[in-house]
């Protein structure tokens, strides 16, 4: 008899926990695509594009390193639809002495391999997912205690662990731990920008865009600019594309946006981070030995970084440390139906439209699009967090619950109360002005607060800090703008509110 290793969507890495120490011939690898992962959000048919094919390529590149593998289609006949009934029928189709697998990435899956030992009487060993720098317990013990869990200082502990940027004293490179301050200027169209690899799609992974085109003709997106790594060797092309081409800039214009580029000087790499395709520390390692070499400046180097050991572990921390009700919180109450133009990019306001066009035709936006442009127009129109969680993994190749839940629910609609961002990333017009040349395609005016023709982002976002002053208005990070407010002169402020409210209905209207 055998042991069963099943493989799930996102763990397709060679050294897999559940992997360590097997010998071939005695195990019997499981991969399946099943019906309730493609649809338990509407995912964007590039999304399941991507994630079929690359778990098709890695059953393959498993199986060509001697590995027994067993991978069950979609289109097979009997598919069960389920992790758990995959399990039933591998159960049946071999003879299985007990069940390995790496813990899940989300309480959802994780809640069904918890069953499987009583479901089916078979031993079951879950082992920890060791492609993520800290472990649930070094997360613990950094959080317990602690009254504010800052991103900045559990960061500090992943540099003291990694031993990255720092020097023989262990102190960090260059004497700061985080060069952000340099890292916010607006960026000017260059001929020489950077693109991201496109890589042609090949049998395997035409295969299953038609498949996809036919089943999931009713989920967002298009196929039409598919371009994504679905190999290992694929991925480290565009890594090394980013490494070389783009990583130098990466820091000063991190925050940017241009009409028209929806990658700038991204990475491009996150949904091959997530699903296993790259590992992440070494990707770091390779950043670091770039600046020691002089090839790339500080500012690039630690910001990069800070974004995989800082950003990455810290959001996957306060996920399984918040529990499964995390999804449900809303601090704000906020209860408004997500508008449609989130799923066409048909609005005048350029911003959103550029946004949300180059998410439904790349399943990608950058960090600033997602939290600035589509994430701060939702919360300071109110909308509910949890349409907008849901919008947010349908839609991004890289979303699985643990990273995109904490960045939406918590660090973009503010509605875990601040356990991630210690204030509402709200902002006006004047923002979006400043990073991006949106504002002087789009047909609102950024400059006018009210009217017709103003940007809606200015009244709305006074409208939101009035409307949640009970909420927000002991917030010391917003002392500054409660007192412009209150300094406002009555009429202006009805005025602002008036404007604010006719928006909002305005959005709602067919
Ligand atoms: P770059 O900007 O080049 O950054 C490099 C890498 O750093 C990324 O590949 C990613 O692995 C990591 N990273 C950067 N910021 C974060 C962050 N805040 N959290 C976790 N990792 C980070 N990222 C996801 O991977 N999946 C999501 O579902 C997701 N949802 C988001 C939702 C919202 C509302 C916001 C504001 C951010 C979200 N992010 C998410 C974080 C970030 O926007 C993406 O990681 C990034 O845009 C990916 O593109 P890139 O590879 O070009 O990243
Ligand atoms: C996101 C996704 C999709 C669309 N389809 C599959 C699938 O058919 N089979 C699979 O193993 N994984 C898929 N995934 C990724 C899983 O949802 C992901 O592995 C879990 O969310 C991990 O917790
Ligand atoms: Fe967006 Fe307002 Fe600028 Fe138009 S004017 S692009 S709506 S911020």
């Amino acid at each position: 008899s055998k042991t069963l290793i099943p493989i799930l969507g996102d763990q397709l890495s060679f050294a897999l926990s559940s992997l360590e120490d097997q010998q071939q011939k005695d195990c019997i690898l499981l991969l399946m695509e099943v019906g309730e992962e493609t649809t338990y959000v509407k995912h964007h048919k590039a999304k399941i594009t991507y994630i079929l094919s690359a778990m098709r390529h890695h059953a393959k590149a498993l199986s060509e390193r001697g590995w027994t593998v067993d991978y069950v289609r979609l289109d097979d006949e009997d598919n069960s639809g389920s992790f758990t009934g995959e399990i039933a029928r591998a159960l049946e189709r071999h003879d299985i002495a007990s069940i390995r697998v790496t813990e899940a990435g989300e309480w959802r899956v994780m809640a069904m391999i918890e069953n499987w030992e009583d479901q089916f009487g078979v031993p079951v060993e879950i082992f920890p997912d060791t492609r993520f720098i800290a472990t649930h317990q070094e997360f613990a013990n950094w959080a317990n205690g602690k009254k504010q869990l800052r991103m900045e200082f559990f960061y500090r502990e992943m540099r003291r662990k990694t031993g990255l940027l720092l020097d023989d004293d262990g102190k960090p490179e260059g004497g700061k731990w985080n060069y952000d301050s340099e890292n916010r200027k607006p960026a000017q169209r260059d001929l020489m920008m950077p693109q991201p690899v496109r890589f042609r799609p090949d049998d395997i992974t035409r295969e299953v865009m038609d498949m996809v085109e036919t089943r999931f003709a009713d989920h967002p997106g298009s196929l039409d600019h598919f371009h994504f790594a679905v190999t290992h060797d694929e991925a480290l092309r565009q890594r090394r594309n980013f490494l070389d081409n783009a990583l130098a800039q990466f820091g000063d214009y991190q925050d940017a946006m241009l009409s028209g580029e929806p990658f700038l000087w991204h990475a491009i790499l996150s949904p091959y981070i997530n699903s296993g395709l790259l590992d992440p520390l070494s990707l770091c390692k390779e950043v670091t030995a770039l600046y020691a070499d002089e090839k790339v400046p500080l500012n690039a180097a630690e910001g990069f970084i800070r974004q995989i050991i800082g950003w990455r572990e810290y959001v996957r921390g306060i996920y399984w440390r918040e529990g499964p009700d995390y999804v449900n919180r809303n601090f704000l109450k906020a209860d408004r139906a997500l508008p449609d133009f989130y799923y066409t990019g048909d609005t005048d306001m350029h911003c959103l439209s550029q946004a949300i066009g180059q998410t439904l035709n790349h399943s990608y936006a950058h960090h600033i699009q997602r939290l600035m442009i589509t994430g701060n127009f939702a919360l300071i129109a109110g909308i509910d967090p949890h349409a907008v969680h849901r919008w947010y993994l349908e839609v991004y190749a890289d979303a699985y619950e643990w990273v995109e839940l904490p960045n939406t629910l918590g660090m973009s609609q503010f509605a875990d109360g601040g356990i991630i961002a210690s204030k509402p990333y709200a902002s006006s017009g004047n923002y979006i002005n400043k990073m991006s040349d949106y504002c002087g395609n789009c047909y609102y005016d950024v400059k006018q607060r009210t009217g017709p023709d103003a940007c809606p982002f200015n009244a709305l976002y006074w409208d939101f800090l009035a409307r949640n002053e009970d909420k927000l208005g002991d917030n010391n990070r917003l002392a500054m703008p409660y007192r412009t407010w209150q300094k406002t002169a009555e009429h202006d402020q009805k005025a602002l509110r008036t404007s604010a409210a006719t928006f909002l209905k305005s959005l709602y209207r067919q």
